[in-house]
């Protein structure tokens, strides 16, 4: 199976083809990158200071915008330029929404939104703790937001105004990272999850599924032998590209580039039209025991973030 499934798509709000829409639906959630090479998100000449590192607070990795309150936090600009930043987040995520309901109209009904993320530091050479490492191969799980088995999708364009292109690696496929490293995660207890709550390290109970996701995700990126070692393949995702990519199931890399704009969505499983392919489906099957919790404040996790 090819690492990209490339889809035809020019415009962010389309009339999508039944035939392209199935296509796209199979490749996304069988582990394939959906890889739209020209669908580009155009920033305007007015904008193009927005895509400076100076204005990313040294604090974090990159500006964030929360579609829920219309908030952008993260970067260090005066009032005005702030003002035309948050127009720009919006709008990526405006585009991005329409895009993703477009092509994948079953999701429509069912898609949580999360943040919107403008990533203008280069990757290449930025230091970091191995945890938070992305140029090392992984599986997306977040330690503070906990998920309880709703899917991590997002989509990327690649905003680079100079041309150059943002590299990544991918590796395994996920039912084969998971085998390989689920036997050395010890399990959950149930009142670890409440615990780590009450000590308000994550935003919701962590669940059985995130604890299992959170070691893989951090047993992957430490072991370096596996990074080594492990069969990868290196991908040039162009300046003036877009890709969609469920990134809690495909492993993977960010390698080099700078300027690229990231929209995360959360999904149910039971909104797929593949759920025996969700981690969660992977994971259960594995392990023999359901991952996820019931209670109120768990099922309404991501919608806390
Ligand atoms: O910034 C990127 O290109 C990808 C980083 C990453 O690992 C992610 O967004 O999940
Ligand atoms: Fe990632």
């Amino acid at each position: 199976m090819d690492v990209l499934k490339t889809i035809p798509v020019h415009y962010w709000n389309n009339t999508i083809s039944n035939e392209i829409a199935q296509t796209a639906i199979h490749a996304l959630e069988h582990g394939q990158i959906v890889f739209l090479p020209q669908l580009s998100f155009t920033v305007t000449a007015d904008e193009k200071e927005l895509l400076s590192p100076h204005i990313t607070n040294r604090k974090h990795k990159n500006i964030s915008f929360d579609p829920h309150t219309n908030r952008t936090q993260g970067d260090v600009c005066p009032p005005l330029q702030h003002a035309q930043l948050n127009a720009l987040m919006r709008r990526y995520y405006q585009h991005a929404l329409a895009l993703i309901t477009s092509l994948f109209p079953g999701y429509q009904k069912h898609l949580i939104s999360g943040r919107t993320s403008l990533r203008t530091v280069e990757i290449a050479g930025r230091k970091s703790s191995y945890k938070k490492d992305d140029s090392r191969l992984h599986v997306d799980s977040f330690a503070a937001t906990p998920v309880n088995g709703f899917r991590i999708l997002r989509i990327f364009s690649n905003v680079n105004p100079d041309g150059i292109a943002r590299v990544w690696q991918t590796g395994e496929p996920f039912a084969t990272v998971a085998k390989r490293f689920i036997p050395h995660i010890p399990s959950m207890s149930a009142l670890e999850g409440r615990l780590i709550h009450l000590c308000k390290m994550t935003k919701t109970m962590r669940s059985p599924y995130d604890h299992f996701m959170l070691n893989i995700h951090n047993k992957m990126k430490k072991d370096r032998d596996y990074q080594n070692t492990v069969i990868k393949t290196t991908i040039e995702l162009p300046s003036r590209s877009s890709w969609i990519v469920y990134t809690d199931q495909v492993s993977h890399a960010a390698i080099s580039g700078q300027h690229v704009l990231e929209q995360t969505f959360y999904l149910p499983r039971a909104a797929m039209h593949y759920p025996e392919t969700a981690p969660l489906s992977v994971l259960e099957q594995l392990l023999n025991y359901s991952l996820v919790i019931k209670e109120k404040e768990a099922v309404s996790a991501v919608m806390a973030e």
